[in-house]
């Protein structure tokens, strides 16, 4: 029989303590796992010391999103297209000093003011440099396949069910008429909705704050699904990066 003196409730008070303690850690840790992988986030342009707008690096190996993705396309896409677009980007800028220093953002924002000369460059280079950065940290090769917390609220507030909001997604992104984009954005009015834009544009230009965009470009899909745009489509939805697109979301609904 155990002898219950001061000695063995110490004991048993200070197991218990430490029970509780290493347990809350793995419970909070399990909790917060969701909200870890945003480690490695786009928060806006990156202008070199040259006054150049650099690749984001890629936030995982070119094989990370295999299946779904294929390796050899994620490494043409990052490796040639993205390039090619900076590249543009840079090139259009040169003619232009005073606008070396703006975010793609600001640039992306203000097309109209632009000097005319290079406008559609900066809309088609720019626009193509901006929306492949947002794309890359909008992928994950954990993703947790449906949203949660404020996202998932909006969602089915906006689109009465996340199943439902996939469905007008695919059905936005199957619509696109030759290259371009679909999206999640926010607008004017801070309400979530689905567009589609062509080519290179991005929702900035047009008073949309873009969430959650998908490029449905040839080049994007080619080598895995030929011309099964959708089955590109809906494989890419185990790839999305939940997390930090309710960061997008949450961030631009306090944005004034
Ligand atoms: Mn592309």
């Amino acid at each position: 029989m155990i002898n219950i003196n001061k000695k063995n409730i110490y004991n048993i008070i200070l197991i218990t303590a430490l029970f509780v303690f290493f347990g809350s850690i793995i419970f909070f840790k399990k909790r917060d796992n969701y909200k870890d992988q945003n480690l490695l986030e786009y928060k806006g342009s990156l202008i070199n010391q040259e006054k150049k707008h650099v690749l984001a690096k890629l936030p995982y190996s070119y094989d990370a999103l295999e299946p779904y993705i294929d390796a050899e396309t994620m490494k043409i896409h990052y490796t040639k297209h993205y390039q090619a677009y900076a590249d543009g980007l840079n090139k259009a800028l040169e003619k232009h000093e005073e606008l070396k220093e703006k975010s793609i953002e600001w640039l992306i924002e203000n097309l109209d003011k632009l000097p005319e000369d290079i406008r559609t460059d900066v809309e088609n280079f720019g626009g193509g440099y901006l929306n492949h950065t947002l794309f890359w940290f909008m992928m994950s090769p954990n993703s947790y396949k449906s949203p949660k917390g404020e996202l998932k609220k909006g969602i089915e507030k906006y689109f009465k069910s996340f199943e439902n909001f996939k469905n007008s997604f695919n059905e936005a992104a199957k619509k696109v008429f030759g290259s371009g984009w679909a999206w999640l954005c926010l607008d004017k009015e801070k309400k979530l909705v689905i567009i589609n834009t062509k080519d290179q544009d991005n929702p900035l230009s047009k008073n949309y704050i873009p969430i959650l965009g998908l490029d449905v470009w040839e080049h994007a899909y080619y080598i895995k699904y030929q011309n099964k745009r959708l089955d590109y489509i809906k494989a890419w939805w185990n790839v999305v990066n939940w997390p930090h697109i309710e960061n997008l979301y949450i961030e631009a609904l306090t944005k004034s």
